[in-house]
């Protein structure tokens, strides 16, 4: 399995036989994404998403409660822009029963370990999540969500080099298209990662309904949804 190292989507064709053709902002054609970030607490989701969005990071460890919400829009190819809705789900959730109302309409997501932590402990932990993933969410054509795994905190590690082998295998089996050590601190590997899914992401969509020019609906419906479960109380493990 090959993690990271992707080709940019092609840019659609042009006619007239030379470079491709930048189209001015309005006319591109517009995708919206929305991305899973999952994992147990304190693995570095929230600093993950904050590294890829603002290039920022602290060392202050501020829980999230519940779930927080990104946005990152890019140029993609000469004709299009993708906005991803990245959903940073509090790692405290999978014992709640949200999960479910969180994964709706994702398109790809990742599961995130921390590599300072003992290896076997995090991927047994990821499993769930992976399984949690699997089993409240599919994608248009029945196929499983397309999930990366994320180790993340390599500086940790030092001289030291992630297991690669047991990660690599670890992710065969249990189904995520890809996996990377990243470091939110260091800035490693969060940008290629993202970069991998979203390839991922619209190479599916090319043979089905493109979720596109979809503005903010379904950020709105989900959190009216969020709302509806907790004014009933339902699930909230904070
Ligand atoms: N050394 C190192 N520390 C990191 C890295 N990423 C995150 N951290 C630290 O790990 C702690 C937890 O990071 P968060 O991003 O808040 O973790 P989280 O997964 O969002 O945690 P919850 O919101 O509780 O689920 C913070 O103190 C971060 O500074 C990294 O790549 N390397
Ligand atoms: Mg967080």
């Amino acid at each position: 399995m090959e993690g990271g190292g992707h080709t940019t989507p092609r840019a659609r064709s042009n006619t007239n036989g030379g470079a491709p053709k930048e189209l001015p902002a309005a006319q591109k054609k517009e995708f919206l994404y929305k991305i899973l970030v999952v994992g147990n607490m304190g693995t570095g989701k929230t600093s993950i998403i904050k590294r890829y969005c603002d290039n920022e990071f602290s060392d202050n460890y501020k829980s999230t409660i519940g779930v927080d919400f990104a946005l990152k829009s890019l140029e993609w190819g000469h004709n299009s822009m993708v906005h991803l809705q990245l959903w940073d789900i509090a790692g405290q959730e999978r014992y709640g029963n949200l999960t479910r109302v969180y994964y709706r309409d994702a398109v790809g997501g990742f599961v995130v370990l921390d590599l300072g932590r003992p290896l076997q402990e995090s991927l047994d932990i990821v499993k769930k999540w992976k399984g949690d993933i699997d089993s409240k969410i599919r994608l248009w054509n029945g196929d499983a969500l397309p999930v990366v795994l994320l180790a993340n905190k390599v500086d940790l590690l030092g001289d030291k080099k992630a297991d690669e082998r047991t990660l690599e295998e670890f992710a065969k089996e249990n189904g995520f298209i890809g996996w990377f050590a990243t470091s939110a601190k260091e800035n490693l590997h969060v940008e290629k990662a993202m970069t991998f899914l979203i390839n991922h992401i619209i190479h599916n969509y090319q043979n089905g309904p493109q979720p596109e020019n979809t503005d903010s609906m379904h950020l709105t419906l989900d959190e009216k949804e969020i709302r509806k479960y907790e004014d009933d109380g339902g699930g909230c493990s904070c």
